[in-house]
């Protein structure tokens, strides 16, 4: 069932204990998304619990609000997942919570639709923008107070998503509660934020990025840039998890790329894949094709195969919508 923000403050003000769970690899707008929600749950007396199958990573652990402790044996009434496209994405949680999600609270044109209530925005920048309408829900009836540390989940979400407001999904709704957002907080502690997110890499990040430079697979034809990172590339030279975290993006910064791809080998002859778009091709529709989705200008999926063979069916199904 479809439901609004509105319905979402219905349907969570008099629960006893709410369990948000936030997708497995967790970046800013899920972490700031789920935070934000159980902030103003807390608020109104509700027990919030937050969990991820991963941990949070340390550059964003500066938005974890301090929650009530809520015992183990205190069961939800509810659980909510925010930014899911996918049950899937419970990852370790699947067995455990995929069969009674209540409320799933997403932005992405890819949702599976798994849950009993959907409140989907695919407008939206992000969960985080969505999260926004439902605390001024709450905020306008007197329920909450937006505070500093919803409105910083809510504006570092906001931000993951948009590239720092950069990507097309900004929009004039997305410049306006991050504006309403930013009356509440500190504008030097955002720009160290900013910094610290957008910014700053770690010495082994940028030893890694200068490694892709070097094995980049450039297509004129398709105006696309592969980067591919192996097992034997990692193990090599002791990269760890958070150096290739963040590399998605990395393929789009070589001049004239339209459409970048990078595939991370996660083991013998399996890709994860990520592809990122600035041209009117559709990424979320290629990864559907193959199992994966996202949104149109950013999305990945998980391919079986040999490097090679992976490259051409991709390069294929670009040419096939060109
Ligand atoms: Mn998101």
């Amino acid at each position: 069932m479809r439901v609004t923000p509105l319905d979402v403050v219905e349907t969570l003000k008099d629960r006893r204990c709410v369990h948000i769970l936030i997708h497995e690899n967790p970046d800013g707008d899920c972490i700031g998304a789920g935070y934000a929600l159980a902030s103003a749950l807390q608020q109104i007396g509700v027990k919030v619990v937050v969990k991820c199958s991963d941990p949070i990573p340390e550059k964003f652990e500066f938005l974890i609000p301090k929650l009530n402790y809520v015992p183990e044996r205190v069961k939800p009434d509810i659980v909510v997942t925010v930014d899911m496209a996918d049950a899937k994405m419970l990852g370790t949680y699947f067995d455990d919570y995929s069969y009674r999600i209540g409320l799933c609270i997403d932005h992405h044109v890819s949702n599976k639709n798994y849950a009993y209530r959907l409140c989907l925005d695919t407008k939206a920048s992000s969960a985080c923008e969505i999260i926004y309408d439902v605390v001024k829900v709450m905020q306008i009836r007197d329920m909450i107070e937006i505070t500093e540390e919803i409105a910083k989940c809510i504006y570092v979400g906001m931000e993951t998503d948009t590239g720092c407001f950069r990507y097309s999904n900004t929009s004039p709704k997305t410049l306006r509660v991050a504006s309403e957002l930013l009356e509440l907080l500190d504008r030097e502690y955002i720009a160290n934020i900013n910094h610290h997110i957008f910014v700053e890499k770690s010495f082994s990040q940028i030893r890694l990025e200068a490694m892709l430079a070097k094995t980049v697979k450039i297509y004129r034809d398709y105006n696309c840039t592969i980067s591919v990172l192996t097992n034997k590339m990692i193990e090599e030279n002791n990269f760890s998890k958070s150096d290739y975290a963040g590399l998605a993006n990395f393929p789009m910064q070589f001049e004239k790329t339209k459409i970048g791809i990078f595939m991370k080998e996660v083991e013998p002859n399996v890709f994860k894949i990520s592809m990122r778009s600035v041209s009117d091709i559709n990424v979320s529709e290629i990864c559907q094709q193959f199992g994966g989705g996202g949104h149109a200008k950013a999305a990945g999926c998980r391919i079986i195969g040999y490097e090679n063979d992976i490259i051409k069916s991709l390069l294929d199904a670009i040419a096939e919508q060109a």
